[in-house]
């Protein structure tokens, strides 16, 4: 039956095969992580940490947590005798709640990135006294933005700022800043304004391990980030931070906010992390970032206007507003064409989030296929076709004639045999670089 949950699965396996995955935040991960995750171990409980359990039959549950925390220090080079490794998050949302919740009360004032700018939704988001997120509605947030001309951190004004705020908590990192973060700078502001600095490396977590980009460590007191995504690992979060806040975040953990930790998961993440030293995880780290900068400089020839003006990491942030469509067009255009990306927010957006005017573009994924700098260039050129075929487009203000005027293109684009045309190479490209 079509509607079979093992049928949706190949489906759903044939479309990563032969489609190119280019949103900035997903990837594939090992045939052996996906034997772990989904092997025995989903079916212990085991509430609390390793050797101080609720529950007994936690001989090997044990050991397997242990080996991700272990691996987790050592993935960062860190010394266990400084800073304490939690696993057990279900996903970076919980990771960041668990640090506020350990070290925050209600109403304390935190500094993070505006959400259009780049940042993330569980660093607190609200539209003036419309509250959002429920970090938000707890804490007292406050936003930094990019400047407005160059589009990356005057980090100076956010010292002006966070002297005036005077936050109890400072965050970086976010979704969609293609810059390095300055963790060193950012670790002094907080600690001039008597600051917590929390670095959030869900993006990058798995660059910095293999040493391609900038670490937050020494520098941030906790460090959150996601593990399925330049790490490779399976869904899932984990929180390093200094010593000293061990117990309260693993307490901040269970009871605070979570009940039993996923070993399946984390032994998927024990595996993903038992790589990230191996000379080919390093080549693979620095291969996405030289296929972001390639696929950012063959786009900027094209007359496309890149945010920041380029890229530092795995993710590079188009303003389409030159090219006179937005992203969401943009988006479904290319998704007929078999390149799948995300419409995302720029630095002053002139759209909303639904209707942003950018498009988000990963590497991570296509170079764990194996694909490089040629890829890249023939990928942007993909793309371009695909804008100017796409031609002027507007979002219509008005509610009735928007739903009837988009579900119009939607079913256009459908059936253009321009985009059908590409999807069939792309298609052929897919299969010289077979998926993992
Ligand atoms: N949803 C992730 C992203 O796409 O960046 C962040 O949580």
């Amino acid at each position: 039956m079509a509607n079979n949950i093992d049928q949706l699965i190949k489906k759903e396996k044939k479309r990563q095969k032969e489609t190119l995955m280019m949103i900035p935040s997903e990837n594939y991960t090992y045939p052996e992580v996906r034997k772990a995750v989904g092997s025995v171990l989903m079916h212990k409980y085991a509430e609390g940490d390793p050797g101080r359990r609720y529950y007994q039959g936690n001989e090997f549950v044990d050991s397997v947590e242990r080996l991700a925390e272990e691996r987790a220090l050592k993935a960062f080079n860190l010394s266990e005798d400084k800073w304490h490794a939690n696993v057990q998050p279900h996903s970076g949302c919980e990771a960041n709640l668990a640090v506020y919740n350990a070290v925050l009360v209600v109403g304390d004032k935190i500094m993070s990135m505006f959400l259009p700018d780049g940042g993330h939704l569980s660093h607190g988001w609200h539209i003036g006294d419309r509250k959002v997120t429920l970090v938000s509605k707890i804490y007292d947030v406050n936003f930094y933005h990019v400047d407005s001309k160059t589009q990356v951190f005057d980090y100076s004004e956010i010292e002006k700022q966070a002297r005036k705020v005077k936050p109890k908590l400072i965050i970086t990192g976010g979704t969609a800043y293609p810059r390095d973060i300055d963790y060193k700078r950012m670790s002094e502001i907080a600690k001039k304004v008597g600051a917590y600095y929390m670095a959030d490396i869900a993006h990058e977590a798995g660059l910095i391990a293999a040493g391609a980009m900038k670490s937050p460590f020494p520098y941030a007191d906790f460090v959150t980030m996601t593990t399925h995504k330049t790490l490779r690992g399976p869904r899932g979060a984990i929180i390093i931070c200094r010593k000293e806040f061990a117990e309260k975040i693993d307490r901040s953990i269970i009871p605070g906010i979570q009940g039993g930790p996923h070993l399946h998961s984390i032994a998927g993440i024990a595996i993903a992390l038992g790589k990230v030293k191996s000379r080919k995880f390093r080549k693979y780290a620095q291969q996405v970032i030289k296929n972001a900068k390639t696929l950012s400089d063959s786009l900027k020839e094209k007359g496309y206007d890149i945010v920041s003006g380029g890229t530092d990491k795995h993710l590079v942030l188009i303003d389409l507003r030159n090219k006179n469509t937005n992203g969401w067009f943009a988006a479904w255009a290319l998704e007929m064409a078999g390149i799948i990306v995300n419409r995302n927010t720029i630095p002053n957006d002139t759209g909303s989030p639904f209707y942003p005017s950018g498009l988000r573009l990963g590497t991570p994924a296509i170079t764990a296929r194996g694909m490089k700098e040629k890829q890249m260039e023939q990928i942007a050129e993909w793309i371009d076709w695909v804008i100017k075929h796409l031609g002027k487009r507007t979002i219509p203000e008005d509610n009735k004639k928007r739903s009837e005027e988009l579900k119009k293109f939607r079913q256009e684009i459908e059936k253009d045999e321009f985009y059908k045309s590409i999807a069939l190479q792309v298609k052929k490209l897919c299969k010289k670089f077979p998926t993992p």
